[in-house]
């Protein structure tokens, strides 16, 4: 596996580009995205634009994302509106739109999978991609990628190319905004040992700070680390992807699989079954088909917000109900409380022929590239 090409792309300050193709008059300008009930920019009657600014905000919002220009002043992703108005009192705020956001990613993929068919969605605004296959120089198609997002979006990214998804995801954030950044294993004593471990995708806030306890705070620090105290500090498994991953090694493929859409499970009966006379042994059937479907989501490495039944009558005639969760689940107890439900909101007077159940609206679970959440 050591020959492989992985890119990763990362659009740039994407929720601020977007709304800059909306409203180009504020380029250049400090602009940051976030907060509740931001009121959108207003256009006067003289064709100018009144926008909210940070010190006019007060509330418990956060920004999503900042242009560079506000990240010059120090604010970003995920800090308090009213902090950030300290910083950058100036700075322009507008609302979020995430249907906006949602549009260009479509766009931002289609133009990727024209050059590259097959992508790893990792979010609104990131891809992997594996080019192994590709002949074309890493260089060239690395800038046909760019180029194609730009013509199809107006908007810029970065990519990086290296030989695996670790030091990719850590590539495409080496040069941004607009990075082309090519790394093999050469460039990691330049280029990645110096970097704080935190950018390693797998090193949260807490196992950055107890690297921290332990005086280990750089890559090339961590790599320095014998992986047995790593593994006495952190746990057998979490120890050593800490030290391959300080060595700049990844097997992870990129998986370009796309997800389901929904997952089902039926059964028809071997003889009618009648939801009085037949109760015990319906309610038997109904619990192992939502077994199955729990396994089928976990299996797909998916969860389902949506639990839904159908259910095939004596004379053939059919009924779907469906319920939506207030949290996604991969739990069969769940599915089959959520698929009792259904089942309360149907005709039974007559016998069954088939019941079925059905998990959709999934979503991915967790990226299982962060052990880290196991870490207390
Ligand atoms: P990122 O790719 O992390 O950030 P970005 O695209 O804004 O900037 P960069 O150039 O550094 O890639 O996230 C993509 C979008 O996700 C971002 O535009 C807004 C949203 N987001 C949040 O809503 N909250 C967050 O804390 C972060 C990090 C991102
Ligand atoms: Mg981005
Ligand atoms: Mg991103």
């Amino acid at each position: 596996m050591s020959d492989r090409r992985i890119a990763h792309l990362d659009m740039d300050a994407f929720y601020a580009s977007v709304e800059l193709l909306r409203y180009p008059e504020l380029r250049g300008q400090p602009l940051v995205i976030g907060g509740r009930s931001v009121p959108a920019p207003q256009r006067q009657a003289d064709g100018s634009l009144r926008c909210a600014r940070l010190r006019d905000y007060a509330g418990r919002g956060v920004i999503t994302t900042a242009t560079y220009e506000a990240r010059a002043l120090g604010v970003g992703s995920a800090m308090g509106l009213m902090k950030a108005a300290q910083l950058a009192p100036d700075a322009l705020l507008l609302p979020v739109d995430f249907d906006a956001y949602r549009h260009y990613s479509r766009l931002f993929k289609a133009a990727v999978r024209e050059i590259v068919p097959q992508i790893e969605d990792r979010g609104i605004d990131e891809i992997y991609l594996d080019l192994s296959t590709h002949e074309e120089d890493s260089a060239s198609l690395a800038r046909r990628l760019k180029d194609s997002v730009a013509a199809a979006t107006g908007l810029r990214c970065s990519i990086a190319i290296a030989p695996n998804k670790l030091l990719a995801k850590i590539g495409s954030d080496l040069d941004k905004p607009d990075g082309l950044t090519l790394l093999g294993m050469d460039d990691l004593p330049t280029r990645i040992w110096p970097l704080p471990v935190r950018k390693i995708n797998g090193i949260g806030p807490k196992a950055d700070q107890k690297l921290a306890t332990l005086g280990i705070r750089s890559i090339g620090e961590l790599a320095a680390a014998d992986e047995h105290w790593l593994c006495g500090h952190f746990g057998q498994h979490y120890g050593r992807w800490l030290h391959a991953a300080a060595h700049g090694l990844d097997e992870h493929p990129v998986v370009t699989h796309s997800e389901p859409k929904s997952v089902s499970r039926e059964t028809t009966f071997a003889r009618d079954l009648h939801a009085r006379n037949d109760r015990t042994e319906l309610g038997q059937l109904f619990t192992a088909l939502c077994e199955r479907v729990a396994a089928d989501l976990v299996r797909k490495g998916v969860m389902a917000c949506t639990i839904g039944i159908k259910l095939r009558y004596a004379d053939f005639s059919s009924v779907t109900r469906d319920i939506t969760l207030a949290e996604a689940t991969t739990d069969a107890r769940m599915i089959r409380r959520a698929a009792g439900e259904c089942l309360k909101r149907v005709p039974l007077e007559q016998r069954l022929r088939l019941l079925g159940v059905r998990a959709s609206h999934l979503s991915p679970l967790a990226e299982p590239m962060q052990p880290e959440l196991a870490l207390d």
